[in-house]
């Protein structure tokens, strides 16, 4: 863990990609592990715009259902850690897949929401984003058809399945020119999110892996640690700051 903290403190800028099992330890189901969303749900249901159109109010309480378990979870030691990692380092940025906000409550401010923020609702006719921190909004009409001031149907900002990414290009641009990548609870399966550690491969970075699990990213990673984010991030946080702290 030493020489690896190591690499990270020589790193130029130090890239983070995370996925729902960076929550896990916060108890958010994660989406494909054996008792993932996607095992009780079918995400063509629930996760995708056609989904939003046949049954806004499913799809709506999927969404509430999700919102209340997140309000009521906290940020976990691996959250923390990023935070900290982005503090200790000049260059750094977080790349998330999660929508649960916990990254932004952790301390993060350097990061990409690839998939949105589930406390956000955005108007499908003029994209007006609405703050749903505390509930839906607004407050008093009937879930299925929360309207914006212009009378457009509010969904939750998320990026559903079959829609483009809005900050894609800035997540590309970092992937291609970090030194260092660190990859952290994510099964490597969602395009494009899934491509970035091989962009940063190719550019020539360093890539840590860490997962409870072998992912397809496995293959690529350059290192891979198997065991709980929230374990082993703050573990290697600490080696980073005492490498730092006898840095000359
Ligand atoms: C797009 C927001 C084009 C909503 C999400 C066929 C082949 C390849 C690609 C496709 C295909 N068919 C369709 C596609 C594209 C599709 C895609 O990739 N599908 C896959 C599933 C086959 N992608 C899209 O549609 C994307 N858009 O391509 O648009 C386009 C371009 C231009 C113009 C128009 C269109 C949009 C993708 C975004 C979808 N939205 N979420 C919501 O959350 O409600 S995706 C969803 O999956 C979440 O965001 C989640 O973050 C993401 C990825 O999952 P993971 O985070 O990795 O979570 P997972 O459960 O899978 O894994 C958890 C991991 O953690 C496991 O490895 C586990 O071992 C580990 N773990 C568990 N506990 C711990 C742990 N690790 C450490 N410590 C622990 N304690
Ligand atoms: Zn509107």
């Amino acid at each position: 863990m030493e020489n690896l903290a190591k690499k990270v403190s020589n790193s130029k800028f130090v890239v983070t990609l995370t996925g729902a099992g960076v929550s896990a330890e916060s108890g958010i189901s994660t989406f494909r592990d054996k008792d993932g969303l996607w095992k009780t749900y079918r995400v063509d249901e629930l996760a995708t715009p056609n989904a939003f159109a046949r049954n806004p109010k499913l799809v709506w309480e999927w969404y509430e259902w999700r919102r209340n378990i997140i309000r009521n979870a906290s940020p976990n030691p691996a959250h923390y850690a990023i935070a900290k990692l982005e503090r200790t380092l000049q260059n750094f940025l977080l790349i998330t897949q999660n929508v649960d906000n916990l990254h932004k409550v952790a301390g993060s401010e350097k990061i990409i929401e690839l998939h949105g923020n589930i406390f956000k609702n955005k108007c499908s006719r003029c994209g007006k984003i609405y703050d749903a921190t505390k509930g839906p909004v607004p407050l008093g009409q009937s879930l299925e058809n929360l309207q914006c001031d212009c009378g457009g149907l509010l969904r939750p900002d998320v990026v559903w399945f079959g829609e483009s990414i809005p900050h894609i290009e800035a997540a590309f641009n970092a992937s291609s020119t970090c030194d260092f990548m660190l990859v952290v609870g994510t099964s490597g399966t969602v395009e494009p999110a899934a491509s970035l550690p091989y962009i940063a491969k190719r550019a020539g970075a360093f890539i840590l892996e860490i997962n409870l699990n072998e992912t397809p990213l496995t293959q690529v990673a350059d290192y891979s640690i198997f065991g709980k984010a929230g374990e082993i991030l703050p573990t290697l946080v600490q080696n980073l700051l005492t490498v730092q702290k006898f840095k000359v």
